[in-house]
């Protein structure tokens, strides 16, 4: 559910200061493509996460009474991140995570080919510890343990989802592995063909993953992946005291419960691809990585310049996804 706030003009030097230096090392390259995501320690500045984290207790009580969930809510919808000087915006501060990160938005530049252009939507994502959690709530039922961002229900069909990244920021750190961690199927956005995602889910004849992986992120840092990697929420059940809780300041924060997994996730578009072709969905699910085909030639490049045989084997799997298309 969307929530409303105030309003705000965002500073937006950073964004209209871009560099292109790219921050993009060759394993978050190969990560991305072949696991469909990767990890950015200390991406967002610690000054923002507090006033993140401070204007989410604010609200958090109100969103609580107006919205039917305790712990996710849609904050933005469709920003043109070219326009936010026109007109103050809501929910700055948290737009704030991204805006004011300048290593993000370089890493966001390298890793979509161009620079973003805007948020679909953008989604505080607290998970609160559960209380008294039975070992069966733990059980995902067949064709519920996973999703792709999109729409695949009742209210419609959207997918693929129209952005290209999705960045999420850990406001606290999540060390532990049953803090609800965001939980991805890594190589699953290329390995699996997706066109019949929809029906899929909707009928609970989803294909069996495998195991997942659980994230871990320290405050400040950023999981970034890619728009059809499966992924799902954790289970929150850490028990009040455990020792990953020690380092996360909750004294100013009386309104979030104590050991909530903390983070906000931004859905990213980039400035060259059109989401409103009609192709743009085939071509996608056709060739999970044709928005990314600049990272695969970088990885190609670099093997070639190596020339072991490993690096042939690469070469090859990554030619094989370009020449998917
Ligand atoms: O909260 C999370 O870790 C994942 C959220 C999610 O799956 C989603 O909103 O698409």
């Amino acid at each position: 559910m969307h929530v409303d706030g105030p309003k705000h003009f965002c500073d937006l030097t950073h964004f209209k200061n871009m560099t292109t230096n790219n921050e993009l090392c060759e394993g978050d390259m190969e990560n991305f493509v072949n696991s469909g995501f990767f990890c950015k320690d200390n991406i967002v500045p610690p000054e923002f996460i507090r006033k993140a984290r401070a204007y989410i207790n604010g609200e958090y009580t109100r969103w609580l009474k107006i919205s039917r969930r305790q712990d996710d809510w849609r904050i933005h919808l469709l920003v043109d991140l070219e326009c936010l000087d026109c007109e103050p915006v809501e929910h700055a501060p948290l737009l704030d995570l991204l805006l004011q990160s300048p290593n993000l938005l370089t890493v966001l530049e390298a890793l979509m080919g161009s620079k973003p252009s805007g948020i679909f939507y953008n989604q505080v994502a607290y998970r609160t510890p559960l209380v008294n959690p039975k070992p069966s709530i733990m059980d995902y039922s067949v064709g519920a343990e996973y999703h792709i961002d999109g729409q695949a229900n009742c209210f419609g069909t959207r997918f693929p989802d129209p952005w290209s990244v999705l960045v999420g920021i850990a406001l606290v750190d999540i060390e532990s592995l049953d803090m609800g961690n965001f939980t991805v199927f890594p190589g699953s956005h290329c390995s699996m063909n997706w066109a019949n995602y929809p029906a899929e889910k909707r009928n609970k004849t989803l294909p069996s993953l495998g195991d997942p992986f659980k994230v871990c992120l320290k405050a400040g840092s950023a999981v970034l992946a890619h728009v059809l990697l499966p992924h799902r929420g954790g289970k929150n059940i850490l028990a009040e005291g455990h020792p990953h809780l020690q380092n996360i300041d909750y004294n100013e924060l009386p309104n979030i419960p104590k050991g909530t997994r903390e983070m906000v996730f931004f859905r990213i578009q980039a400035s060259h691809i059109d989401y409103r072709n009609p192709h743009r969905s085939m071509k996608l699910l056709k060739s999970p990585m044709s928005e990314h085909h600049h990272l695969l030639n970088r990885l190609i490049g670099a093997a070639n310049l190596r020339g072991s045989s490993e690096d042939s084997d690469d070469v090859q799997h990554w030619s094989a996804l370009i020449v998917a298309e």
